[in-house]
């Protein structure tokens, strides 16, 4: 039977990936919009001891400066009013236009947010706020994560603020696409136990930033499945994706398996490291790519999991 891309999510199903991030963040939903500003607070600060966050580009920051201004000139109380509303997806125009932002402008948004708090420019977390038990417990939870997991709890906890009434977003709002890096200044990088070029050249051009470059490695009705989400369909949808969400980031895959599948397929299974820019080397996220590549050796599907453990990075058995 050929497949299917929803038979191709199954391939390596021994994968262990780190269900405790959607866990952790369905808990983290049902808290009060006062408990999940006060707790995201604290996490963020008990993080900054240890991992900084790198201040998003000026040009990224630009796009949300509208908005921010508008914070930033609120009397306080309306202030703490506009960041509540943004955690309870009210439908007010600040919170349709924060979903209209990309995921890196949401949290370059926060960011600038955090350091207003901090300066007292932008209401703080009242002095002595006390979570209810449940948060306390859901910031439990975070501190026992790796830092890689950490993080993309944050992440997706900002990344589900606001109010998008179509979820389909009209007029996003998306941080320009740079150029590719120069060929000279590229790297290569080398696998254990895998040597097949489209893996090769798929890591070589995301790390470059070469997307149309990537794009061309995917079968014409390819899917990109990141992790916890559904698969991307289609050449278009994920090119748009890369370009939105990829810039800059650094994969840095150790070892793999190769094996044939039924109907002339391949399937390969790749792990190692991904370093995001905001926290450049301080953060090294395990992962791991599943490939299953067509006759033509294109890319029919390709799932990139967030894993459960270290330990994971060894496991590439069936
Ligand atoms: O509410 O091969 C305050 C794909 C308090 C593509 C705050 C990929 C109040 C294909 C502190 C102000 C993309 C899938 C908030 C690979 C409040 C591919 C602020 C993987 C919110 C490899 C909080 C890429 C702040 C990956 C400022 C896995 C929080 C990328 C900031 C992962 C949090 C990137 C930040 C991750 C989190 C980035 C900056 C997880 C960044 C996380």
């Amino acid at each position: 039977m050929p497949f299917t891309i929803d038979s191709a999510r199954s391939i390596f199903p021994g994968t262990l990936t780190a269900d405790v991030v959607p866990a952790t963040i369905a808990r983290f939903n049902q808290l009060s919009a006062e408990d999940q500003l006060a707790l995201i607070w604290f996490a963020y600060t008990e993080m900054g001891k240890t991992i900084t966050v790198a201040a998003p580009g000026a040009a990224s920051m630009v796009l949300a400066e509208g908005l921010l201004n508008q914070i930033r000139q609120m009397p306080p109380l309306e202030q703490a009013q506009a960041m509540c509303d943004l955690a309870n997806r009210a439908d007010t125009p600040i919170c349709r236009a924060y979903a209209a932002f990309s995921a890196n402008i949401k949290l370059g948004f926060w960011y600038q947010l955090g350091q207003w708090m901090e300066q007292g420019i932008v209401a703080p977390i009242p002095a002595g706020y006390k979570l209810s038990a449940n948060a306390s417990s859901v910031l439990q939870a975070i501190r026992e994560l790796d830092a890689g997991q950490q993080i993309t709890v944050l992440r997706n906890a900002v990344v589900d603020m606001g109010y998008d009434p179509s979820k389909l977003s009209g007029n996003r709002v998306l941080e320009p696409v740079v150029p590719p890096k120069e060929m000279a200044k590229r790297t290569q990088v080398t696998i254990e136990g895998v040597t097949n070029p489209t893996v090769l050249g798929y890591i070589n051009n995301m790390n470059a930033n070469d997307f149309d470059a990537v794009i061309n490695l995917f079968a014409p009705e390819g899917a990109l499945q990141p992790p916890f989400q559904k698969p991307i369909v289609g050449r278009d949808n994920v090119l748009r994706y890369l370009q939105e969400e990829c810039q800059n980031l650094k994969l840095m895959p150790e070892r793999g398996v190769s094996e044939p599948a039924d109907d002339g397929f391949v399937q390969i299974k790749v792990t190692g490291k991904v370093q995001t820019p905001w926290f450049g080397a301080e953060v090294g996220m395990n992962m791991a790519w599943r490939f299953l590549l067509d006759p033509q050796g294109k890319i029919f599907f390709v799932a990139i999991d967030l894993l459960a453990s270290p330990k994971e990075l060894l496991n590439l058995i069936r």
